[in-house]
């Protein structure tokens, strides 16, 4: 069949088969979609049992809850997130903390701290490496923004996030922080260490299929919002992972890796009030004042909240 041919038969069957007001949003992207499958199907020759198969590949990768991880395995959460990149420039929007992908590994309700928290529970503590991170959260003017919210998440030693690991305590290594009046955060946790895609299930034997790996570099993640700012979502990558320019979900940018510093001098340990030597990272945020011009960076999704 021709393209032309094809997209009038779809089009009897989404739209010209309608018998009530349809919503209108639904039935173009509807319209669209399965019209590009059939190109797909016709050009590549997709035979009914591949059809089948990757019906149950979607169908397997829902059930275990993974189509959030294949999102971003297949590149599609980076792409939206060059798009919201070109919506803001072309709104006039320029500069500010880049912007990546928020995963799916997000919990809504984490404890709140104002200024400064400890994120971790103690239960790693003896083979992780301490970490102190820190900085300001700033708006388009350079000016510092009191109780701008950071949320912060990020993986244990085994790459893998509370919440969707049972064995970890509630909300371990994650929490939200208001700056203080200075717009000033900092929190005290234990250096993550890089996530892989669970094995065996839909995206690893995606990717297998690929040739790809499944690995993220170690990560930390965060919403940044205040008052009159467009949210950021983003995360900073650990200096000197092998996986750093190498990700699975292509989230690794300039500008979101900031310097581990190692400090071992023993002044520097009793200012902190700590014991041995530990990992500081410095690292500002600054925001986009929200306009009206640019679609909003906050973005909506079925999130879990504990
Ligand atoms: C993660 O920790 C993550 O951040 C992403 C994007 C995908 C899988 C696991
Ligand atoms: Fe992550």
């Amino acid at each position: 069949m021709t393209h032309q041919e094809i997209d009038q038969l779809v089009k009897s069957w989404i739209v010209d088969a309608a018998t009530r007001p349809a919503n209108p949003r639904v039935q173009q992207v509807v319209l669209r979609l399965v019209g590009d499958l059939c190109k797909a199907m016709e050009d590549l020759d997709i035979q009914p049992s591949e059809f089948w198969a990757g019906l149950e590949f979607l169908t397997k990768a829902g059930k275990a809850n993974e189509l959030g991880l294949l999102t971003p395995g297949l590149g599609l959460e980076r792409f939206m997130d060059i798009r919201a990149d070109e919506a803001e420039a072309r709104a006039g929007l320029a500069g500010g903390t880049p912007r990546t992908i928020e995963g799916p590994l997000y919990v809504a309700g984490a404890p709140e701290a104002i200024g400064f928290a400890r994120l971790d529970d103690g239960t790693e503590s003896a083979q992780g490496e301490l970490v102190f991170m820190q900085g300001t959260v700033y708006d388009a003017d350079g000016q510092p923004l009191p109780r701008a919210k950071v949320e912060v998440w990020h993986a244990n030693l085994l790459g893998n996030y509370s919440f969707f690991d049972p064995t970890q305590s509630n909300f371990n290594l994650r929490r939200t922080i208001y700056t203080d009046l200075d717009g000033r955060y900092g929190f005290q946790t234990i250096m993550p260490k890089g996530y892989g895609c669970p094995p065996g299930g839909s995206t690893a034997t995606l990717l297998d299929l690929l040739g790809r790996h499944g690995q993220r570099p170690a990560h930390i993640h965060f919403f940044v919002s205040a008052e009159g700012q467009r949210k950021l979502t983003t995360q900073i990558n650990i200096d000197g992972d092998e996986y750093l320019w190498d990700d699975f979900a292509f989230a690794s940018r300039e500008g979101l890796v900031p310097p581990v510093v190692r400090v071992s001098d023993p002044a520097a340990l009793a200012a902190k009030g700590v014991d041995g030597p530990f990992a500081s990272i410095d690292f500002d945020f600054h925001l986009h004042r929200e306009i009206a011009a640019a679609p909003s960076a906050d973005v909506e999704r079925l999130r879990a909240a504990a």
